[in-house]
């Protein structure tokens, strides 16, 4: 069965749209991930220890096969792919950055997976974007996405003006 899932992509480094623009295009080629919508891109301040570049950031919504694992494996081998080095710090600037946020009404906490993603409802650079293309979500133990973005400023977070 296919499911429903929600994936947020961000970058901050080496070109940071076209970072973002590549990974949607891979998303778009990946055989067992079915594209259906993206939001915009959005330019947002860096979450985290500032004197970092600003980071653009986009959320995607797809169908897939794969299994949560599976999918997180294909996302985390698209950020190697895209040259993220694991060694910036939790909090560091990255060329690419892929997370689940939602797998279709799913709750899973395992060591490396937690959907649905945990700080999501504190992130404007995700909620607003999701929004964009899926205002009448229910975030599963959260409520609706609505109420979640009534709480969260958008923070200097704004579209890209791609003309
Ligand atoms: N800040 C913004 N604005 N966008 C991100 O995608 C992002 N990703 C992160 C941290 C370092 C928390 N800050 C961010 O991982």
């Amino acid at each position: 069965m296919a499911a429903l899932v929600y994936v947020a992509l961000g970058s901050n480094l080496d070109g940071p749209a076209g970072q973002v623009r590549r990974a949607i295009a891979e998303l778009g080629r990946a055989p067992s991930i079915h594209l259906r919508r993206v939001s915009r891109l959005y330019r947002s301040p860096p979450l985290g220890p500032a004197g970092q570049p600003d980071y653009i950031n986009a959320v995607a919504e797809a169908e897939t096969g794969l299994s949560p694992q599976a999918l997180l494996a294909a996302l985390q081998a698209m950020e190697l792919a895209q040259g993220r080095v694991r060694t910036g710090g939790r909090w560091g600037p990255r060329p690419l950055d892929l997370d689940i946020l939602l797998y279709a009404d799913r709750r899973i906490h395992t060591p490396d997976l937690r959907i649905p993603h945990p700080r999501m409802a504190e992130r404007a650079f995700v909620l607003y974007p999701l929004y964009e293309i899926a205002p009448g979500l229910e975030i599963p133990g959260r409520g609706p996405l609505r109420r979640l973005l009534h709480d969260c400023p958008p923070k200097g977070l704004e579209p890209l003006d791609e003309g």
